[in-house]
């Protein structure tokens, strides 16, 4: 028998396909040609082929055992209400299987307000755990021995005043900061880019950065000072080579930062961890661990450490939270394990999976359980711990795990062209290129090029409403009012005056260590937003300019017939109104996540409305005052954390008290079927609830300013 060639192959498939197999390459969105078939030609010049677990550049994983000699850590993302009911719920996790905290906290944290500030009344306990001051802290952690169980808090706005309020709720449960082993997120530059919770400039910002790391390598050697996190740019829409260059150009700034405190690049460099997403693309996703692994091994290098582990990429990988549907919210648990096992293969140190009802609201302890069990069985049933990087030496995966590194790099190389990340987000590059992949998808999926099962293909008629978590927000904020009031009347105030004045000090005149100076504060009680206060004086805020990308929706329709119906509405509206209908796309307070405000306002845009995008962080009233100055006919609030129950009524009732009752009012976003009737009956015209199509959307505004109302 003579041994087949590739051009046999490519002879054979035509005459099964009728056809050129060119046909059945799978055009990425990363801009990757997957073909059908890799062979051992493929392998040539791949440098990384060799390499061994352990060793650099460590593709093949960090360890030399991998799971063979240490599973992944079990570590669930979770917070909600009050300090009590997320310690009750940790405990009990803990109890039935999972191996690692991971704290999240409510959005009012996030940005350094307590819970008694008047921005934040929709927000406090909603989107994870509501933390004041140290008594909170400590609360949280009751019963779970810091010395032993790990703990992640995910803190990038507020990172100074949280993370010194654990030091000292871990000193006053008898641990001290040394022996305290977790991970502080601390990552601000992706904030700017996707995720939004930031309070200071970039500048303050990167020093906080700096100095965190500082403290930790002097302080808390057990502790990660940062997780550089890619996971929030993939649920913005970011490709996953955009993912991997932005995620480690971010890291290649941060190690500057550090070194340019005077820090030896091995007193650090070990304790640098990451943070991926894990989507769909199965192989794609585990090829891309692997690549970045790759990757950081190269630009430490050009560092110069001497310990290995300073070149080494350890990460937490998180299963995608945008590929979950609202719609058959049982495939969910199907996406995840999918997801999960990608992440698995691909080699993560820690793994968090999503719990089935995440497009509605936050876990229940029953879609907990089968999330943290998906991760249980994979180490337990399914052997796949017992061999390390099984996937290695597929030529599928290793050509794949090569082009995306090439491919980073290019990015990587773009970015340091602009003068590293700092510069290249101050020039607004990554978010535009991340907001245009994010369009370009929500068009992929609308026109269903990109299938979703239960949503733009067998989607079923009737869909069964499932129990979810509803969180009592008013009750949640009386009870952390009463604790802030009681830790201010029980404190030393002067002690307390003088330890924030200390630490103003050190943030006006760039000598000393805030983190130092806020655990002295934290330690006299100051609370969240005392310390963020203190530092507000010298750093000032960041206010961003919503922008918004063109052309890119509208292209995907490019000659639709549906885009010309709509239009030709657009027009006979525009005729009657005697202007363009205006929409605001708004976003009420601390929520930031603002893909989905942004696609909508883009893709109206293109569809020919007058958009306005409103600014993060509006009150209701500060809404509805922007609206009437704009006189728009729509406002479009998008709502992702939960905040709409509160918020929503009373954007209508700001709009009454100021005679703008005949805006028509809709809103869109992670809400729930139950409240779509709560809603109707306070204001809200229509809900467009996850996996709208954008076209429905603007139909549905159409129908409802030529005055028939639908809800959708
Ligand atoms: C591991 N170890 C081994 C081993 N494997 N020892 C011997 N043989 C093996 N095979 C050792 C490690 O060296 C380490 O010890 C210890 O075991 C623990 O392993 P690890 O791999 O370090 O795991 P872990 O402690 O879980 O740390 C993982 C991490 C860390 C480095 C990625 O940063 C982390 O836990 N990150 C989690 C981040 C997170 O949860 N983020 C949530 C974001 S949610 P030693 O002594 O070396 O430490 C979010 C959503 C949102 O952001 O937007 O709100
Ligand atoms: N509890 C559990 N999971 C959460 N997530 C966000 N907040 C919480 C919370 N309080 C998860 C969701 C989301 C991702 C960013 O993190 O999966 O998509």
């Amino acid at each position: 028998m003579t041994a087949k060639t590739i051009k046999d192959w490519e002879a054979l498939a035509e005459k099964e396909l009728r056809g050129s197999p060119e046909s059945l390459v799978w055009h990425t969105p990363e801009g990757i040609d997957v073909k059908p078939l890799y062979t051992s030609d493929d392998m040539s010049g791949i440098g990384h082929l060799n390499s061994l677990p352990g060793f650099e550049p460590f593709v093949r994983g960090p360890r030399a055992t991998m799971y063979a000699g240490r599973p992944w850590t079990v570590r669930q993302y979770a917070g909600f209400s009050t300090a009590e009911a997320s310690n009750a719920f940790y405990r009990r996790n803990l109890a039935a299987g999972q191996q690692g905290v991971s704290v999240a906290f409510d959005l009012a944290t996030h940005r350094g307000y307590d819970s008694d500030h008047p921005r934040v009344q929709g927000d406090v306990g909603k989107a994870g755990v509501a933390i004041d001051s140290v008594e909170d802290m400590k609360i949280l952690f009751d019963g779970i021995p810091l010395d032993r169980i790990s703990v992640s808090m995910t803190m990038n706005g507020a990172v100074i005043p949280i993370l010194a309020s654990f030091i000292v709720a871990g000193e006053e449960q008898g641990v001290s900061r040394d022996k305290l082993s977790g991970t502080i997120q601390n990552d601000i530059l992706k904030e700017f880019m996707v995720r939004n919770t930031y309070i200071y400039p970039p500048e303050p910002s990167m020093r906080i950065v700096a100095d965190i790391i500082e403290y930790t390598a002097k302080e808390m050697p057990k502790f990660n000072s940062i997780s550089i996190s890619g996971y929030h740019m993939q649920e913005a829409g970011a490709t996953l080579v955009q993912e991997l260059a932005f995620t480690l150009a971010d890291g290649r700034e941060y190690v500057r930062a550090a070194l340019a405190k005077g820090l030896n690049v091995d007193d650090f460099a070990g304790r640098l961890s990451f943070f991926f997403a894990i989507g769909m693309n199965f192989f794609m996703e585990a090829a891309k661990l692997r690549a970045a692994r790759l990757l950081w091994t190269r630009i430490m290098q050009e560092f110069k450490p001497e310990k290995a582990s300073s070149l080494m990429l350890r990460t937490h990988c998180q299963t995608s939270g945008v590929s979950l549907q609202e719609q058959d919210p049982y495939n969910n648990i199907v996406r995840t394990a999918f997801e999960a096992m990608s992440a698995v293969l691909g080699g993560t140190q820690s793994l968090h999976t999503n719990s089935f009802d995440e497009a509605m609201a936050l876990p229940t302890d029953f879609s907990a359980r089968i999330a943290r069990n998906t991760q249980l069985i994979l180490q337990h049933e399914t052997g796949v711990t017992k061999v390390v990087d099984p996937l290695a030496g597929s030529y599928y995966v290793e050509s794949l795990t090569n082009e995306l590194a090439e491919k980073a790099w290019a990015l990587i190389e773009e970015v340091e062209a602009l003068g590293g990340m700092t510069k290249a987000v101050n020039a607004g590059l990554p978010k535009r290129l991340i907001e245009e992949a994010a369009t370009r998808r929500q068009a992929a999926v609308d026109r269903a090029e990109e299938v979703i099962v239960g949503v733009n293909k067998y989607r079923l008629e009737n869909e069964q409403p499932i129990d979810i978590l509803q969180i009592d927000n008013a009750a949640v904020r009386t009870a952390q009012v009463k604790r802030i009031e009681e830790t201010r009347r029980r404190r030393d105030s002067q002690k307390m005056k003088q330890a924030l004045d200390a630490l103003a000090d050190v943030a006006r005149s760039g000598k000393g260590n805030l983190l130092a100076a806020a655990v002295e504060a934290a330690r006299a009680r100051a609370t969240v937003g005392e310390i963020t206060d203190a530092m507000r004086e010298a750093f000032g805020d960041y206010t961003a300019i919503p922008e918004v990308v063109t052309d890119i929706y509208g292209k995907a329709y490019e000659g639709d017939p549906e885009l010309g119906v709509l239009a030709g509405r657009l027009g006979e509206a525009t005729k009657r109104l005697g202007h363009k209908p205006k929409i605001m796309v708004a976003k009420l307070g601390q929520d930031g996540h603002d893909r989905g405000a942004k696609v909508i306002a883009s893709a109206f845009g293109d569809i020919g409305f007058d958009v306005v995008a409103g600014p993060l962080f509006q009150t209701p009233e500060e809404a509805a005052d922007l609206a009437l100055a704009e006189e728009v006919t729509v406002i479009g609030v998008s709502s992702l954390a939960a905040g709409h129950r509160t918020l929503m009524p009373q954007l209508a009732e700001a709009l009454k008290k100021r005679g703008g009752e005949d805006i028509i009012v809709v809103c869109g976003g992670v809400i729930p079927r139950q409240d779509y009737d709560y809603l109707m009956e306070n204001g809200v015209a229509a809900v467009f609830g996850p996996g709208t199509q954008v076209l429905d959307a603007a139909r549905a505004v159409l129908d409802l300013i030529e005055g028939k109302r639908r809800n959708v």
